[in-house]
């Protein structure tokens, strides 16, 4: 009973989310056929969850946008949506498609990056299934003017390899643990896929080039699974430098300061653990000083 509770409530929200589109075109004469078209076949509809996002621009932070289907009709179908995102905003999936049986809603989750330069502005989803058109608006805000921020968080992050789920998105999400959050979601750190074997690499691109004077390096917080030998290398015009070397470190963070230079990316190389197999980076933090 509660599955068709909010069933019906995202019914309503899509017919109201429908009124957009046709705005649009009214100006050039179709929207009475417009309306028409939608009521005629009105077998399946889509709703979007939220119905607004309001993001940063933090590409290893994305948001979850979860598509809704529900099925008016007495027949079981299978029923597409098309997701079309507005550049440069990026969506996981460009269609959904999922088995509704009559009466019944199904939803899909799709997430949505927001790459780290992109101006502030609206950015539309629009989501299509047959003739249902819902629009979600997509509101990216700049970064907060915060001389003491963290330039890293959020920011597109690689590494030389991936253990399974420790992604290297985990060493910029702003969580300080080392948490499994269950099976096929990333987790809150990153670690290698290459055991015994260094060098191991994370790097994170800046949303754009800035004077960089201070990185700090979070590993595990037991011993036994922290890195212990590292350089901190920063991309700048003449090409990667090493700005710092940290060796001996047992577990927990260490804070590198160094001279401030002006980077597009920071490179951690990760040379040796305190014994245990893989390299574990649980946060990097980049600071201005
Ligand atoms: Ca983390």
């Amino acid at each position: 009973m509660f599955h068709a509770h909010m069933t019906t409530r995202r019914g309503v929200a899509a017919a109201v989310l429908v009124v957009a589109p046709l705005v649009a075109v009214a100006s050039s004469g179709q929207i009475t056929t417009a309306k028409a078209e939608t009521r005629k076949d009105p077998t399946v509809t889509i709703s979007a969850s939220p119905q607004r996002l309001d993001l940063l621009p933090r590409p290893c932070i994305p948001a979850l946008l979860t598509v809704g289907f529900h099925h008016q009709s007495g027949q079981p179908t299978y029923t597409s949506a098309f997701i079309r995102s507005t550049a440069p905003v990026r969506v996981s999936d460009e269609v959904v498609t999922t088995y509704v049986p009559p009466d019944y809603a199904a939803t899909a989750p799709v997430e949505v990056r927001v790459p780290g330069d992109t101006p502030p502005g609206e950015y539309p989803i629009y989501l299509e299934a047959g003739r249902e058109r819902v629009t979600v608006p997509v509101v990216v805000s700049a970064e907060p003017d915060d001389p003491n921020r963290n330039l890293a968080l959020g920011q597109a992050t690689i590494a030389s390899s991936t253990g399974g789920v420790l992604d290297p998105c985990g060493a910029v999400d702003g969580n300080h643990t080392y948490t499994l959050l269950g099976y096929n979601r990333p987790a809150t750190a990153w670690a290698d896929a290459t055991p015994s074997e260094f060098p191991d690499q994370v790097q994170t691109t800046l949303a754009k080039p800035a004077q960089i004077g201070r990185v700090d390096l979070y590993t595990h917080a037991d011993r036994r699974f922290a890195l212990r030998d590292w350089d901190v290398q920063a991309l700048t015009d003449g090409g990667w430098q090493t700005v710092a070397q940290v060796r001996g470190h047992t577990a927990g963070r260490y804070s590198s300061r160094f001279a401030p230079v002006t980077a597009s990316a920071v490179r951690i190389n990760m040379l040796a653990t305190n014994g245990y197999a893989y390299s574990t980076l649980v946060e990097l933090e980049i600071y201005q000083q």
